[in-house]
C-alpha cells in the first residue's frame, strides 16, 4: 500500500504493465533489449508521434524513428529519459531509461484496458480547471489526485477563468482542508499568474484537465512566444474543442513543463478498488480502523469510514467521489 499524502514513488522499466495490444509474448524480452540505465539516456522526448518521436539531443529537436524494441515494449511519453543512435544521418531511438515518476490513465475498450503513460519523469502535476466555462468539474480532480499519487507526482489544483466568477467555487472547500496548494487563475486579467510561474520555476510539470479550460492559454500567458493554438469553447453546450491533440513538452524561463489535450473521462490506472480508500488522504486513517478488512465502505458495520463521514470528519464530498470511483472502477 501507498503511503498517505503525496510522497514520490518510484518504478522501474521492469514494472511497465503488458500491453493488451499483444505485446504481452515477448513482452520480457523487449524490455530487457530496451531498457537502459540513466547514465546512457542522452535525449528527452518531446513529443511521441506513432512509430516515430520528436526528442531533444544537445539542445536540438530531432524527429527519430522508435525501433521496434523500445516500441513493443512501452509506448514513449513526454519526459522519457532515451538512447538516441544516429545511422546514415537518421536518428533511432532504441533504449528507455526508468521512469522516476509518470502520470498514468486507463484507456482502450473494456477487457483490453492499458496503461498509458501521458507524461513520464515529472515531480507535479498542475491539475487544470475552470471556475466556469466549462463550469468546475470535481470528479476531474478527485481522479487526477489518486493518477499523481499513484504515479509519484505533487498535485497542484489550477482554477482558471477566475474572472468569469465573483466567488471561488465552493467545491474547493475540501481541497483547502487537504492542504493541496491552489492557484487562482485569469489569462484575461493576470491573476495569479506569478504564482503559477513561481509553482512552476526550478521544475519539470505537466499541465492536465478537460478541453477548455485553459491549459494552453496558460502556456501562452507565461511565455508569449510559445504561440500554442487555442480555441473558444462551445457556446452550445460549453465544452472545449479539443485544440490540443498531443502532448508535448514546452521549455522557458527555467520552467520544463508539458502540455496535453483535455479529456473527456480519466480511467485511474494502477490503482484496484481494494486499494482506492487508501488514495484519499483524508479516508485513510478511518479506513484502517475499520471492523473488517475488506470493508468497502459501503454498508459494513463496524465501518469507520461510515462513522466519520456521518459526523463530518469526512466531507461528503469527497465520499460520494469515492462511492462514484469505485462504483466506476467496479463496473
Ligand atoms: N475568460 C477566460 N477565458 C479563458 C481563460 N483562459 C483561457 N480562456 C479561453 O478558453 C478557451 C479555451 O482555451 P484553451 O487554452 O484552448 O484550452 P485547453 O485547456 O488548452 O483546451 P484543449 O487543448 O482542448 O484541451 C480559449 O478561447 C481561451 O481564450 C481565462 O482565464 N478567462
Ligand atoms: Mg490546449
Ligand atoms: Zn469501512
Amino acid at each position: 500500500m501507498r503511503d498517505r499524502r503525496w510522497h514520490a514513488t518510484s518504478d522501474t522499466f521492469s514494472g511497465e504493465p503488458v500491453r493488451a495490444d499483444g505485446a504481452g509474448e515477448d513482452g520480457a524480452e523487449d524490455q530487457l533489449q530496451a531498457a537502459i540505465d540513466l547514465s546512457e539516456a542522452n535525449g528527452l522526448v518531446v513529443s511521441p508521434y506513432g512509430s516515430l518521436a520528436y526528442v531533444w539531443i544537445d539542445n536540438a529537436e530531432h524527429l527519430c524513428r522508435v525501433s521496434d524494441s523500445v516500441g513493443r515494449a512501452a509506448s514513449l511519453a513526454p519526459g522519457d529519459q532515451v538512447a538516441v543512435r544516429f545511422e546514415h544521418g537518421e536518428g533511432h531511438v532504441t533504449g528507455l531509461a526508468p521512469r522516476s515518476t509518470r502520470l498514468s490513465r486507463l484507456v482502450g475498450a473494456r477487457g483490453q484496458r492499458y496503461e498509458q503513460v501521458v507524461a513520464a519523469n515529472v515531480d507535479r502535476l498542475i491539475i487544470t480547471t475552470a471556475a466556469a466555462r466549462p463550469k468546475f468539474k470535481r470528479g476531474i480532480v478527485d481522479r487526477y489526485m489518486i493518477c499523481a499519487q499513484a504515479g509519484g507526482v505533487e498535485p497542484v489544483l489550477c482554477v482558471n477563468k477566475m474572472d468569469l466568477v465573483k466567488h471561488e467555487p465552493a467545491e474547493l472547500e475540501p481541497y483547502r482542508e487537504l492542504g493541496i496548494p491552489i492557484l487562482l487563475t485569469s489569462c484575461e486579467d493576470g491573476r495569479g499568474l506569478d504564482e503559477l510561474r513561481q509553482a512552476l520555476e526550478g521544475r519539470f510539470s505537466v499541465l492536465a484537465g478537460a478541453s477548455g479550460v485553459g491549459k494552453s492559454s496558460l502556456l501562452n500567458a507565461l511565455e508569449p512566444s510559445l504561440d500554442i493554438e487555442t480555441q473558444e469553447v462551445s457556446n452550445f453546450n460549453e465544452k472545449g474543442r479539443h485544440t490540443t491533440t498531443t502532448a508535448r513538452l514546452y521549455a522557458f524561463n527555467n520552467i520544463r513543463i508539458i502540455d496535453t489535450p483535455g479529456i473527456r473521462k480519466l480511467g485511474i490506472s494502477g490503482v484496484s478498488p481494494e486499494e482506492l480508500a487508501f488514495y484519499f488522504p483524508e479516508i485513510e486513517p478511518h479506513a484502517r480502523a475499520c471492523k473488517f478488512r475488506d470493508c468497502t465502505h459501503t454498508c459494513e458495520p463496524g465501518c469507520a469510514v461510515l462513522e466519520a463521514v456521518e459526523t463530518g470528519a469526512i466531507p461528503q464530498q469527497r465520499y460520494g467521489s469515492y462511492l462514484r470511483i469505485r462504483e466506476s472502477m467496479e463496473g
